[in-house]
């Protein structure tokens, strides 16, 4: 053996990262041309861009993850295709006869421990950001239904409202006659429960995606950063209409949301008041 395999590797790993972070880059920017804001686009692979804190972290999370899952699967391949050329019969005709290298065994636990430690780390960090919900400055019950959302705000009026897709309108299939509208930089506590079969509510560009199930209250959360429109969509399979009751949430200013908030009382005065599902509800 002229190079020992920490040389190989080393020599391997050291030009492989170098075309990754090119590659990277590649994707990277390539992704943001089409990525807009609430919604997904034709030809996307990438996530959707962030509208919340939770989100970012979420989107950081999975590059993190692509990135260190890529570089293990070069190097591995890398590896393959070194011990296939060079250790072949041909290329090597008397193999050595070598079976244990301590510092080599120690080095293949010990690494991959260490990687999962680091992965570790940041994971248990966004689970903790997602379920443990900051004090909410707007509280709103999601309720799936087939094949459309309710959504009550037991704090502003306690009014509740039908949001049912629009096929005239656009995004196709996400836009709704009645979105749920937030105001900008609050915390928005979503409590989701199912009326009929378990749904699940779901806003990718937020981060959110937590089950709506009969008999059940969820809770999930999210601050929405940015002024605009986002769309979701049911993401539990919940029956024939499954795929076309959306989630819109417009997110407005703070004067915004108190004036609709007034119209809203208004409109949806004839909405049963009770904004939590009825017993009746439940037990179906
Ligand atoms: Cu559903």
């Amino acid at each position: 053996m002229k190079m020992s395999m920490g040389n190989i590797a080393r020599r391997v790993l050291g030009r492989r990262v170098l075309g990754l972070t090119v590659a990277g880059a590649a994707l990277v920017t390539g992704g943001a041309a089409f990525a807009e804001l609430g919604q997904p686009a034709p030809w996307q692979y990438n996530l959707q861009d962030a509208g919340s804190p939770v989100m970012e972290n979420i989107i950081w999370f999975h590059s993190l993850l692509l990135t260190i899952i890529t570089v293990i699967t070069l190097f591995v391949l890398a590896l393959l295709v070194i011990v296939m050329v060079k250790f072949n019969a041909k290329a090597n005709p008397t193999p050595s006869k070598t079976t244990h290298h301590t510092l080599l065994e120690v080095a293949w636990t010990l690494i991959p421990v260490l990687i999962l430690v680091a992965i570790a780390v940041p994971s248990f960090r966004l689970l903790f950001l997602e379920l443990d919900v900051p004090k909410a400055d707007v509280t709103i019950k999601a309720t799936g239904k087939q094949w459309y959302w309710s959504y009550a705000y037991p704090d502003n009026g306690k009014f509740e409202f039908d949001s049912l897709m629009a096929a005239d309108k656009q995004p196709r299939l996400l836009g709704v006659d009645n979105e749920m509208v937030v105001p900008v930089n609050k915390v928005i506590r979503v409590q989701t429960t199912g009326s009929d079969v378990i749904h699940s509510f779901a806003v990718p560009a937020f981060g959110v995606k937590i089950d709506a199930i009969p008999g059940r209250l969820n809770e999930t959360w999210f601050k929405a950063t940015k002024v605009g429109m986002y769309y979701g969509q049911c993401s539990e399979l919940c029956g024939k209409d499954h795929a076309f009751m959306p989630i819109a949430v417009r997110v407005v200013n703070d004067q915004e949301f108190a004036s609709w908030v007034e119209t809203a009382k208004k409109k949806f005065a004839s909405a049963p008041a009770n904004s939590f599902a009825s017993a009746a509800d439940v037990a179906q």
